[in-house]
């Protein structure tokens, strides 16, 4: 008599429930049929494990996960809610992200997508500012918001990277964002680069008019990331940014519940998602991080270029601009932050891309204009007015000398 029980984890006739959670698997699986690796999905991600068990609980049927839809190399699992903790998502990872990956009954396998039910929805704060928050505090009601990193990314001390700074918030970069690997090194210590970077705030919000804000990377050790907030919230700076992959769930959660308490924004780099999410056969969509970001509550959010330096088709770009945008049980809307390669020859494809409620971030595309950071961020103002009167780039660029210079050096280059 076998010992396995992966067929009671399979019911092509089951019906979901409105509350239970939906993951999307594409499997590949290893010397046995799709339904019996679905089956071994279903149950390792839920309750089972290889073997028949001696004890079991009343409730566990009520716990299976099932294999309810099974198309080509796709098979559709529902789990009943009461399988995951309220509001803990490293737990809902451990369970449809876990052992299932190490199985050897599967080659391969990607999840592809995670249908949330507002049941589940409900127990996460989502963005505190969102879209509309940060529009109001950044007094910036309709143009797509622009923000720069300094390069190269790490490698200034204090006084350089305030240098930077300065010449790009006054060439009219909205938001100054730290590179995702710049956080407190012995040559740039943390606690002295906000200090310098938000009286260079001071004084060009001063001298220009114009709302700033410093996207600080506060990646670090959880307990650290909490004294950084402190000291961000105490200059009055209304942003943060980190590296949630790198640190992990657990900690984007406590970030999240401390932004609340301090009117902080969190801005989200997703740097080490590449690891898991480029392969078209195995590992977990960025649909799936980018939906848990905003359960989380992220305010910004990576998404690609489709036109870039990063890998990310349009198609991808547009779905996850939607994953952040689109109506998700009345949470408030992330702002997606387009990234990767971008400057200001490409603002026409990125506003055709995004529309308007949209963050265009452009490092080297700021930095690289032959005239330097300040031309740079005005050459990508200037291009996101042109683009936005609906002018083709070149001939709104025979009014604005640092768009003239950037558009001869990079025209509308799509890096590689
Ligand atoms: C862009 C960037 C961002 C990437 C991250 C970089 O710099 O600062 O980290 O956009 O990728 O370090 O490459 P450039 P994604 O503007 O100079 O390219 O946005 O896809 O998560
Ligand atoms: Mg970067």
């Amino acid at each position: 008599m076998s010992f396995e029980w992966y067929d009671e984890f399979v019911d092509l006739d089951h019906e979901p429930d409105k509350d239970d959670l939906v993951c999307i698997f594409r499997i590949e699986p290893d010397g046995i049929s799709l339904e019996e690796a679905a089956g071994r999905v279903a149950s390792e991600s839920s309750v089972g494990t290889w073997t028949t068990l001696s004890t079991l609980p009343e409730r566990i049927d009520s716990l299976k996960a099932r294999v309810f839809e099974i198309q080509e190399n796709t098979a559709k699992i529902s789990y009943p809610l009461e399988l995951f903790e309220e509001g803990n998502i490293p737990q809902l990872l451990s369970s449809i992200a876990g052992n299932v990956f190490g199985m050897k009954a599967l080659k391969k396998l990607r999840l592809e997508d995670v249908i949330i039910p507002e049941k589940y929805a409900r127990r996460f704060p989502g963005p505190a500012y969102g879209i509309e928050g940060v529009r109001k505090f950044m007094g910036i009601k309709k143009r797509p918001l622009t923000a720069t990193v300094p390069k190269p990314k790490v490698g200034f001390n204090a006084d350089e990277y305030a240098k930077i700074a300065e010449e790009s918030l006054r060439g009219g970069i909205d938001l100054l964002k730290d590179d995702e690997n710049l956080t407190s090194q012995s040559f740039i210590r943390f606690e002295k680069r906000l200090e310098k970077v938000m009286k260079v705030i001071e004084r060009v919000e001063h001298e220009t008019g114009e709302h700033k804000s410093y996207m600080v990377n506060i990646t670090a050790e959880t307990e650290e990331m909490k004294r950084r907030m402190e000291a961000v919230a105490d200059y009055g700076n209304k942003y943060v940014m980190v590296d949630i992959i790198t640190s992990g769930w657990s900690s984007l959660q406590t970030i999240r519940n401390m932004a609340g308490d301090l009117g902080l924004a969190i801005h989200a780099h997703r740097a080490m998602h590449g690891a898991f999410t480029k392969l078209p056969d195995h590992g977990i969509s960025i649909k799936v991080i980018t939906k848990l970001s905003r359960l989380a509550g992220v305010d910004n959010m990576h998404v690609g270029t489709g036109v870039g330096k990063m890998s990310g088709k349009t198609e991808e770009v547009t779905e996850l601009a939607g994953i952040c945008r689109d109506d998700m049980f009345g949470l408030k809307r992330v702002f997606p932050v387009s990234s990767g390669g971008l400057h200001p020859g490409l603002v026409p494809d990125i506003i055709t891309l995004f529309g308007t409620d949209v963050i265009i971030q452009a490092g080297g595309g700021i930095h690289g204009h032959p005239s330097g950071s300040e031309a740079g961020a005005r050459a990508l103002r200037q291009a996101i007015d042109v683009a936005l009167e609906g002018i083709p780039l070149e001939d709104g660029a025979k009014n604005y000398r640092e768009l003239s210079l950037a558009l001869k050096k990079w025209g509308t280059a799509r890096p590689k």
